[in-house]
């Protein structure tokens, strides 16, 4: 059993259309806490955070830079504090909130001595930066800033950065040019739809559980809500079609239970503005609660 910490990140300056801000209530109102208790784990809610208040220049191609490097610093320090002595879930909000959540995570491991892997499930690849981004949009730059990449100078500095070889994308179905390059000329583990298609999800994720348990690695996993098909998920904003089925992603969830590695999460880019009867916000938390060990029989162990 588990001690979790629910951080509530109703991060919305990560994009133009509003709405993610809501996401954290959502899924609170959709029986988070109850799903989790019911596992038998412990819980603490800590509410909602705000951003700090930064004193730094807005700039014409990024759209609300100062108020998301306000996200980063806050959530960077709360993902810290968390990691000592819980297993964080961080409730956005959009994907900006991995700048702060993922940044900060990896400076626990670099702390506790320890490699962090991040597992990214995603139709996008999130791999921009403040120069390659076409939309100014930053959700679509987390794992470019927490693996380093250069252009993120308004940003805090990191403590440590997520080698490009402990991160895997699965469920890919949108990836910009200059994303695609950066990806290709990184090597970095990336499993699209058509590769799932063809091969199925489990054998790269169990690859990527195995890699993850010989070094004796944390998993941050970071569970955007585009990754699902737009038929099961449609309180996004950035829909596209052809994404994960609702078993498939039930048995990444249920596979990433029975590995026991995973250390942090985040459940982003809910938007409750286009939910359907919380349609969207009940599946996130459903999907939660296979991550945290709701069955219907026990399997025989596996050892990742
Ligand atoms: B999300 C995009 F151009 N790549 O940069 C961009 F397609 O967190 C989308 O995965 C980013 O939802 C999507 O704006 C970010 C676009
Ligand atoms: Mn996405
Ligand atoms: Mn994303
Ligand atoms: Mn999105």
């Amino acid at each position: 059993m588990r001690n979790i910490t629910l951080i509530g990140a109703p991060v919305d300056s990560g994009k133009r259309r509003r709405g993610c801000l809501m996401g954290p209530d959502a899924m609170r109102t959709a029986g988070l806490e109850q799903a989790i208790t019911g596992l038998g784990h412990s819980i603490t809610d800590i509410g909602n955070l705000a951003p700090a208040r930064v004193d730094i220049p807005e700039d014409d191609n990024i759209h609300a830079l100062a108020e998301t490097v306000g996200w980063t610093q806050t959530l960077m320090q709360a993902a810290q504090n968390a990691m000592t002595d819980s297993l964080p879930i961080f409730l956005g909000g959009d994907h900006a909130l991995s700048l702060g959540s993922v940044a900060g995570v990896a400076a626990h491991a670099a702390q506790v001595d320890r490699p962090l892997f991040v597992l990214w499930l995603d139709a996008h690849s999130d791999f921009h930066t403040p120069k390659t981004t076409a939309s100014g949009n930053l959700h679509g730059t987390p794992l470019g800033y927490v693996t380093g990449l250069p252009g993120f100078d308004a940003f805090p500095p990191l403590p440590a950065i997520v080698p490009m070889n402990n991160i895997c994308l699965i469920g890919l179905r949108s990836v910009d040019p200059a994303e695609q390059a950066a990806l290709v000329e990184n090597n970095i583990r990336s499993v699209d739809m058509r590769a799932i298609d063809e091969g199925g999800i489990k054998r790269p994720l169990e690859a990527f559980l195995d890699d993850v348990s010989r070094a004796n690695g944390l998993l941050h996993v970071s569970l955007d809500v585009d990754f699902l098909d737009p038929a099961i998920a449609p309180a996004v904003g950035t829909t596209v079609p052809g994404g994960a089925t609702f078993r498939e992603a039930h048995l990444v969830m249920e596979m990433l239970h029975d590995s026991g590695l995973v250390t942090s999460l985040d459940l982003v880019e809910l938007n409750p503005f286009l939910d359907d009867r919380g349609q969207t916000a009940k599946l996130m938390v459903d999907l939660t609660a296979s991550l945290l060990g709701r069955r219907v029989f026990d399997r025989p162990t596996r050892s990742y």
